[in-house]
């Protein structure tokens, strides 16, 4: 039972011109398929083979000797999250979200500054993350593959921070690609559903 490279759940221009179809045809079609590919390899013949994706994630999370795995795993997962995380519409949060935002952090200009500050400030490769710890609505960031999976927490949104989501449309320039994102992309119906 290998792990599949899921479906883009748009066409590769749907983002443009915040997000390009050529960074898209990198990101989806290179990046995420790599580590699709590589997580094959790496568990073919092994008793995680038998395993879903958040299974080797929380497997491997706990075992030094398998970052290599976890590495792939976690990107895989954060990858097929943050497309579902886009969408051309975006604007302020919606829907029950929008009111636990509010409780949080007061309006909703405060909750998307600290959200671009999180993604901004994360030094190298990495996920910023609107999260659930239990019933804590929480803004974190990760480095590199790692994941709100390994730590017990809910992912509710995310936005790629790693040099390839923005290199070939922003260059250097991540807070600007942060904040085309936060006000043009987020998918809140999504967010909303990952609340149930
Ligand atoms: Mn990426």
């Amino acid at each position: 039972m290998a792990i599949s490279l899921p479906e883009l759940p748009y066409g590769k221009d749907a983002l443009a011109p915040f997000i390009t179809a050529n960074t898209l045809d990198f990101h989806y079609g290179k990046h995420h398929k790599a580590y699709v590919d590589n997580l094959n390899k790496l568990i073919a013949g092994t008793d995680l083979e038998q395993k879903s994706l958040e299974e080797i994630i929380k497997i491997a999370a706990k075992d030094p000797a398998k970052a290599g795995i976890f590495n792939n795993a976690a990107q895989i997962w954060n990858h097929s999250f943050y497309w579902q995380c886009l969408k051309k519409a975006g604007g302020v949060a919606t829907g029950a979200i929008a009111a636990k935002i509010n409780a949080v952090w007061g309006n909703y200009d405060k909750f998307a500054e600290e959200l671009k500050n999180a993604g901004a400030t994360q030094f190298g490769s990495g996920w910023a993350w609107l999260v659930l710890e239990g019933d804590q609505l929480k803004i974190t960031k990760t480095a590199n593959a790692d994941t709100p999976l390994a730590h017990g927490q809910k992912a509710l949104l995310t936005i790629d921070v790693w040099e390839h989501a923005y290199y070939l449309d922003y260059q250097n320039r991540r807070p600007d690609y942060l904040a085309a994102v936060i006000q043009n992309l987020i998918n809140w119906d999504f967010v909303n559903a990952n609340l149930r």
